[in-house]
């Protein structure tokens, strides 16, 4: 039941046009997936992302183990039932999120123990156990545990983790018996090259329905970060699809496309709407500013969203500035419309062989700003 098609590559990029058939509908990509952390993609309703045009949502197996806990939405009928979501589901393991805890974590190769960021209590996550959890929530895709290394790291501590995530891949697809739901396995290795083409042989023998590059946006300077997709690329299946974890900014979207990458989540276009920030074709706008207070334009000019046909900056400026809810929702609506529509665009200009000329207009209004 689930596949993935390719159905163009771009003749003078990486780039490439797919459809992502999985166990609820089917997926146009390059897809850029909103963050529904806690089972909701924040102030949003499942009837107001459709409209915007999400084909499917991430959530987190760590934020959903502590709280409500796999088992009560296993009751409730699942994930998609829980939540009310009858789109494409992919749940994040729960390893970027343990090994974030820093200080609160103690790692071994059974597994990693953790104390919870909510009431301090101490867990144990294991391959086996993040398995086990994704199959009780029934996500259409679920992704291995693996061991995101922090930037910078030493050779030899990336090599180890890389190896660690390796072992924990193997031992997650052994342990995965849910048919009606697939998992991906995971490309670490930091910024060394040749740890990139070791962890892409060796998850590719695995041979997993689709590939994620974990380990990177974690601080290092962009310019790296496209050099290990440009590493990566070739040695990654071209019939599955390709999902570059925690990256969002329009920038990278179409950088990632650029070398090869399908599928983006990332939490920046919800996060910064909630403080005030949108996305522009010329850049970032902080509405929350001064500048807007009696600026009775959109938010953008041209933008076909809820937000941008019926509001102002300054109304949207006013609510923000009382903590009125209505205004980050304006926001998030906008900035994931933004995104969304990013993408769309990237698929048509790879449909008419155009993606080059495309990304180059669109990074040199972003970049270069204007207003
Ligand atoms: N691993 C997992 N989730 C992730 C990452 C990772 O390396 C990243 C890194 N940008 C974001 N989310 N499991
Ligand atoms: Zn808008």
């Amino acid at each position: 039941m689930f596949s993935f098609k390719l159905l163009k590559k771009d003749p003078s990029t990486k780039a490439r046009l797919g459809l992502l058939k999985t166990f609820h509908n089917v997926v146009e990509t390059p897809v850029f997936m909103p963050v529904g952390t806690l089972a909701t993609v924040k102030t949003m309703s499942p009837e107001e992302l459709k409209g915007i045009g999400a084909q499917i949502i991430l959530a987190n197996t760590y934020h959903l183990y502590l709280r409500p806990g796999e088992e009560l939405i296993a009751k409730a009928g699942g994930l998609h039932k829980f939540m009310n979501w009858d789109r494409a589901i992919l749940t994040d393991s729960g390893g970027f999120q343990v090994f974030s805890l820093g200080p609160l974590r103690t790692i071994s190769e059974e597994g990693v123990t953790f104390k919870s960021h909510i009431d301090g209590s101490t867990h144990f996550m294991s391959p086996e156990k993040a398995v086990k959890i994704q199959e009780a929530l029934g996500s259409d895709i679920a992704m291995v545990f693996d061991e995101c290394a922090p930037y910078p790291s030493e050779y030899s501590y990336a090599k180890e983790a890389m190896k660690r995530t390796h072992r924990w891949a193997k031992r997650c697809k052994e342990a995965h018996r849910r048919e009606d739901q697939v998992l991906f396995g995971i490309v670490q290795g930091s910024v060394y090259p040749d740890l990139r083409v070791e962890s892409a042989r060796y998850l590719t023998e695995l041979d997993f329905p689709g590939y994620a590059v974990g380990g990177l946006s974690v601080g290092e300077p962009k310019p790296l970060m496209y050099e290990m997709l440009e590493v990566l690329e070739p040695h990654l299946p071209q019939d599955k699809p390709r999902y570059l974890m925690g990256v969002g900014s329009p920038d990278a979207l179409i950088e990632g496309v650029i070398r090869g990458i399908d599928m983006f989540d990332c939490v920046l276009p919800t996060r910064i709407a909630r403080n005030g920030t949108v996305f522009t074709r010329y850049g970032k706008l902080v509405v929350r500013n001064a500048a807007y207070k009696d600026d009775f334009r959109p938010l953008e000019e041209d933008c076909q969203c809820y937000t941008c046909r019926n509001y102002s900056r300054a109304y949207i400026r006013h609510l923000l500035h009382n903590d009125e809810v209505l205004g980050i929702r304006l926001t998030t609506i906008h900035n994931l419309h933004f995104l969304i529509n990013l993408m769309k665009e990237i698929r048509k200009a790879i449909k008419e062989e155009r993606l080059l000329a495309f990304a180059r207009e669109f990074l040199q209004n972003y970049e270069q700003g204007k207003e």
